[in-house]
């Protein structure tokens, strides 16, 4: 018999339901043995000591996307894949934005153009919807989906992106009936802009009054509508970025009832506070924390753990959107606007990369979630989800060998002078993290490995999916 290509040995691997010390073997960039003892490979890898998971799937990044007001985002597919491969993941969904006026199909067409070549992981994209027309809800959007585009997202604020109830209801409807899922950004909008109004009148114009602009009463009220509206179409949803307990109760709310919805949280909810927005005494340090919707309070990270525990939350995702904090020629977080207001400070925070050390050190160190909850809400169950399983999110035989080597005791701390996004500042600078990913393999290739890319050039796949399934 041939030898495999790849041997994995002596590790812990791990899955979403269960742990044990086996070898692993991939040939042709797929998993094809798994057992407690595998002789010889043309490659080896001593796993002992550490922890063997599928690649982490980091389902919701935003790379390359073009800001209405000229900002400038500070990742593209090199270095935003880059950034992800280092922090341990194999696959990730970033955002095709479609412009108001502009057909969806291109857009689709745009983000690929700068995806090719460029990505060191695998790539499968999700679209954002600002602009349902007659042409996008009755051909684009169905066309598309059928071609392996099976997930969408929708906004209910942002003055450029926000949909109407009635754009929201149509949306939905196409959803249902083609079999695609639609991520909600639920914030209501016209709440937003009533407290922006009148924390401006009061002068309170700082970085942190975005979280107060951004009111948690403002999601749950939306995060409610989403679900309402998604219960009358009859069609299953995801929530996206789950901040506190009041839009997380609506959830548990709906799944009391029967209904589909999904739920997603995000690091900067269990590992920020709308504290962290005050920077020094309200200076502008505040804005490198500005993001929608924005951390909440200590009793919405305890919620949130809970969600996290208990099953409410089926997967937690970056929500990487990385700004430069001094770009240059106000394309950054400190733009002579933003100074102004704290309503024109981009919203999105970088972290792809420590996504996974994160959930891992508060969570797993710290007792909170079990290993195997950790690699289901990482990989496996957004594998799921978004319709990759169990090509994705999986170890077993036929998977593709995209694996993470996991040193669940090394510590260090978070600093920007380690990472690889685009971004100039991390928010996590100085956090201590017990636990970080050694080494990345995709497809049986190691990728990453000690800080160093180990790849001459990009090597990452773009993913057509199929339908996400009903039950995770
Ligand atoms: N929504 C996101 O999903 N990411 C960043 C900003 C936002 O509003
Ligand atoms: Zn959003
Ligand atoms: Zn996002």
């Amino acid at each position: 018999m041939s030898l495999p290509d790849l041997v994995i040995r002596g590790g812990t691997l791990v899955t979403a339901s269960d742990r044990f010390q086996a070898d692993l073997a991939v040939t042709d960039g797929k998993i094809t043995q798994i057992a407690s003892r595998i002789e010889g490979g043309h490659e080896e890898i001593d796993a002992s000591g550490l922890l063997v998971l599928p690649g982490g799937v980091d389902a919701h990044v935003h790379l390359a996307q073009e800001q209405g007001d000229g900002t400038v985002m500070a990742d593209d597919f090199a270095s935003g894949t880059r950034s992800a491969v280092a922090g341990g993941n194999t696959t990730v969904l970033p955002f095709a934005l479609q412009r108001k006026g502009q057909s969806l199909r291109e857009a689709v067409r745009d983000y690929h153009a700068q995806a090719e070549g460029q990505s060191w992981c695998d790539v499968s994209f999700h679209m954002i919807i600002t602009d349902p027309t007659p042409q996008v809800l009755g051909q684009e959007l169905p066309a598309l989906v059928r071609e392996g585009y099976t997930s969408f997202k929708v906004f209910m604020t942002y003055d450029d992106m926000v949909l109407n109830d009635a754009e929201l209801l149509d949306v939905f409807d196409v959803a249902r009936r083609e079999n695609a899922l639609v991520m909600v950004h639920a914030e209501g909008h016209d709440a937003i802009k009533y407290m922006t109004r009148k924390l401006e009148e009061q002068g309170k114009t700082a970085p942190y009054y975005h979280a107060e602009a951004h009111a948690q009463i403002a999601e749950r009220e939306a995060t409610h509508r989403a679900i309402s509206h998604a219960q009358l179409v009859d069609v299953p949803i995801v929530i996206v970025h789950v901040s506190g307990r009041d839009p997380m109760e609506q959830i548990q709310w709906a799944r009391a009832r029967g209904l589909q919805v999904f739920a997603e949280t995000c690091p900067q909810y269990v590992a920020m506070t709308a504290e962290d927005l005050k920077g020094l005494n309200m200076d502008f340090e505040g804005a490198k924390y500005v993001c929608s919707p924005p951390p909440r309070d200590s009793d919405s990270q305890a919620a949130i753990w809970q969600g996290l525990r208990d099953g409410t939350f089926d997967i937690f995702s970056s929500d990487h959107c990385p700004f430069y904090f001094d770009g240059e020629n106000g394309t950054g977080k400190d733009n002579p606007r933003a100074r102004t207001s704290f309503k024109w400070v981009p919203n999105g925070i970088p972290g792809v990369e420590t996504r996974l050390p994160i959930l891992f050190s508060e969570g797993v160190s710290k007792g909170r979630i079990t290993l195997e909850r950790f690699v289901a809400l990482t990989s496996t169950n957004p594998a799921k989800l978004y319709g990759m399983y169990p090509q994705k999110g999986a170890l077993i035989i036929g998977a593709d060998a995209d694996i993470t080597l996991w040193d669940a005791n090394r510590r260090a701390p978070v600093r920007q002078v380690d990472l690889h996004h685009g971004a100039d500042y991390t928010p996590y600078e100085g956090m201590e993290i017990t636990g970080w990913p050694v080494r990345t393999i995709l497809g049986g290739r190691t990728v990453f490995a000690a800080g160093t890319f180990t790849e001459a050039a990009p090597t990452g796949r773009y993913l057509p999916r199929g339908y996400s399934p009903k039950q995770l």
